[in-house]
């Protein structure tokens, strides 16, 4: 099928291969379920994600090409330096809870990072949202210039298709059909059938009047679609039947819509040194939030609704490896419900 967002365990030791990663991923499965804090569960996650990122957005690549260092540091001031890299995580997790391989879903998770540094980088620019402050520092068009601040990320999109193609083994179970789906659908997420459309129909709605619909919309395509992406991708990569790869996208788009709605709350309850970004700016900028339509008890009750049936979506063991373990992943939709930052 072709893949468009709708609105709204660990790895077994066996397919861990030689990398310096190996000791980190395992130390990460002695970790309980209900350990409170999403840093410390899922810190081996995060270690692989960055470490890898870290690889791609080589030093030594652009110390070799002196011309464009200051291209390749603004890359590396976008992406590496901060993040909750939750959807990477959400990515390694399905992956795993599907009986999958690291070394099968790490490329396409560090993609799914690059595009999402990307979208920060262009969202905080001053035709679009125009932000001076993300994850805790000077947003890098204020850091770098705006020149360079579109470069980096159009940069970022395009390494992260080569990243996927290049860097995925195509080892069993992986077929290249699939990955060559998982491609397209990342085509889908990166273009007018995914963030760009719910930021071009964000923006369009600035201060005019919004519907339900127009609201779901957005946060169905501007958010939920990288989030249904994350899940999607992670169960296809562990060679998963299409039930379940359907049943994990349907859980994508309830986690992303559920995030969002989260956003909308935080941006009127927190604060920019608690978030790492301008708190309040929705109200400012009159933008279209479950909040300002529903209000703020409202929204918390659509953010439980979510959690539960994320939650039951879990539960369901059809398809699923006989070692089936949703610990992580419910940890993970617990942390999107009640997260702080
Ligand atoms: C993908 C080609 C392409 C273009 C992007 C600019 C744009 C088009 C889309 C903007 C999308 C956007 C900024 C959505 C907001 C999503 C959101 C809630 C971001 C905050 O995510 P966190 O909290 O951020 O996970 P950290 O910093 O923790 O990674």
């Amino acid at each position: 099928m072709t893949y468009a967002p709708s609105p709204a365990s660990d790895i077994p030791a066996s397919v861990l291969s030689s990398n310096p990663l190996d000791a980190s991923v395992q130390a990460d499965s002695s970790q309980s379920a209900d350990a409170p804090d999403y840093e410390t569960r899922f810190a081996a996650s995060m270690r692989a994600v960055q470490i890898h990122l870290e690889r791609y957005l080589n030093k030594d690549a652009y110390d070799a090409s002196p011309e464009a260092s200051g291209l390749w540091e603004a890359m590396r001031y976008g992406t590496l330096d901060g993040g909750k890299r939750i959807r990477s995580v959400l990515a390694l997790e399905a992956c795993k809870a599907c009986g999958g391989q690291l070394e099968h879903i790490l490329p396409t998770a560090c993609a799914i990072e690059l595009v999402h540094a990307q979208s920060l980088i262009h969202d905080d620019l001053p035709c679009m949202d125009n932000d001076d402050l993300r994850r805790g520092k000077p947003s890098l068009h204020k850091a770098y210039g705006e020149s360079t601040a579109v470069l980096a990320g159009d940069a970022l999109i395009a390494l992260a298709f080569g990243l996927i193609s290049k860097e995925t083994p195509l080892t069993a179970p992986l077929s290249a059909e699939v990955l060559l789906q998982v491609l397209g659908d990342f085509s889908d997420v990166t273009s007018v059938r995914g963030l760009v459309n719910g930021q071009f129909v964000d923006i369009q709605h600035e201060g005019q009047p919004f519907t339900r619909e127009i609201l779901e919309y957005i946060h169905t395509y501007k958010t939920g679609a990288l989030f249904q992406f994350s899940l999607r991708a992670g169960a296809m990569l562990a060679g998963a039947s299409s039930a379940v790869v359907e049943r994990f996208t349907l859980l994508g788009q309830k986690l992303g819509l559920a995030f969002q709605i989260v956003d909308d709350l935080l941006d009127i309850g927190s604060t920019s040194e608690a978030l790492g970004k301008t708190a309040g700016k929705d109200q400012i900028q009159q933008k279209a939030t479950y909040p300002a339509f529903f209000g703020e008890e409202a929204s918390r009750a659509q953010v439980a609704q979510l959690t539960e049936e994320s939650l039951a979506l879990l539960e369901q063991t059809e398809g699923m490896p006989a070692d089936y373990n949703p610990m992580a992943l419910k940890a993970l939709v617990g942390f999107i419900s009640n997260r702080i930052k």
